[in-house]
């Protein structure tokens, strides 16, 4: 933990300072069989991981950033009042720049009593303590460094709480996941509390797949990273360049898939985890997916955590959905 008094800004820290879950989670999901293989999302995600995806947030195939900041300028003030919020919690917060306008609704309303970015990436998280505080001087910034799978009781108590998770990052979590997720959210609200749920909608298929297959090739540099972070962290030699980056809509579970394809047979040692590799010419690694949600199936996931929808919110052209939830 590391307090800094010239500002209001504590960092605690879950995520392991070794690489012991990382080796862990590669060996179990890159020992499978072929056609099984895949890597968690959250690996994505080191300084460099954050900075291609904020480069993607600015793409012009990529509206979900977009969208839900035209939402969010939108509607901010009135669920700043609505909600009577005074503190902002933001899970996976990342650079944490759509959610300057809740902040600013917040300081206009005089009801902006703490900030509270959690993150699986440090950098980000000491990135927007520091840009924050020099935009609200005198704001309490209390950042958590750890994975909202698995760290959600470390988020510092408090009352009158907008727990926001914006960017349809819920997306990326495979069902199961999804329906732990927000029970752990629900079990972390009190009776002040509310949640606020950023999540894209189902829509065309070339819309959709348009999106993960960018021209500039910006989100095949983010696929790949994670191969990056698994050579730096478990002194892997993967290679880069023998993989092709696929991103396909799949209507069954309605999500984009991204995945990693060898474009011809690869040894790979991961020493870290102690594991060798054979993957055949067009084997693919799954390395993300992003559901697309409707209405429906948020209200019904949301009911079953014990929450309910108090208000929903889309952009014009009804491609992002911002939800408002309250504990039942
Ligand atoms: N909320 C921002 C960033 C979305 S990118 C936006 O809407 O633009 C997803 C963010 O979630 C990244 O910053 C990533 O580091 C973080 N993240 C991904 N998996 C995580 C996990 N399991 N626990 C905590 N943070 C996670
Ligand atoms: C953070 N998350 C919601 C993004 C998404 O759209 O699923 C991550 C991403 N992957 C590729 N492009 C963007």
């Amino acid at each position: 933990m590391s307090a800094l008094a010239e500002r209001d800004i504590t960092i605690d820290s879950f995520v392991d300072a070794g690489a012991g879950s990382l080796a862990r989670d590669v060996r179990s999901g890159l020992g499978r069989p072929p056609g099984e293989r895949e890597l968690q999302p959250k690996y994505l995600y080191d300084e460099h991981g954050s900075e291609l995806f904020d480069r993607i947030t600015r793409l012009p195939e990529y509206y979900p950033t977009r969208c839900e900041r035209a939402i969010l300028n939108r509607q901010a003030p009135g669920l700043v009042e609505t909600t009577g919020a005074r503190e902002l919690v933001e899970l996976g917060s990342g650079t944490a720049s759509k959610t300057r306008a809740l902040l600013y609704a917040m300081a206009g309303a005089g009801a902006l009593d703490r900030y509270v970015p959690f993150d699986v990436d440090p950098s980000v998280v000491e990135n927007c303590a520091h840009e924050l505080t020099d935009l609200y001087p005198g704001l309490p910034v209390h950042g958590v460094v750890g994975d909202f799978q698995h760290h959600l009781g470390h988020v510092p108590a408090g009352e009158r709480r907008l727990i926001a998770f914006l960017g349809s990052t819920i997306g990326n979590l495979l069902p199961s996941e999804r329906g732990a997720f927000l029970a752990g959210v629900r079990e972390m609200m009190g009776p002040s509390d509310r949640f606020l749920l950023g999540t894209d909608l189902l829509k065309e298929v070339g819309v959709l797949e348009a999106a993960y297959n960018d021209r500039e090739g910006v989100t095949a540099a983010f696929n790949l990273n994670v191969l990056r972070v698994i050579n730096r962290e478990l002194g892997a030699d993967f290679d880069l360049e023998a993989f092709e980056h696929v991103a396909t809509f799949d209507p069954g579970p309605s999500w984009v898939e991204l995945r990693l394809r060898a474009r011809s047979e690869q040894r790979v040692s991961i020493p870290g985890a102690d594991l060798e590799l054979t993957l055949a010419p067009g084997e693919e690694i799954r390395t993300e997916v992003s559901t697309k949600f409707t209405l429906d199936v948020l209200a019904r996931e949301l009911a079953s955590a014990g929450m309910e929808l108090e208000a929903f919110f889309t952009d014009p052209a009804g491609m992002f959905g911002l939800s408002l939830a309250a504990p039942v």
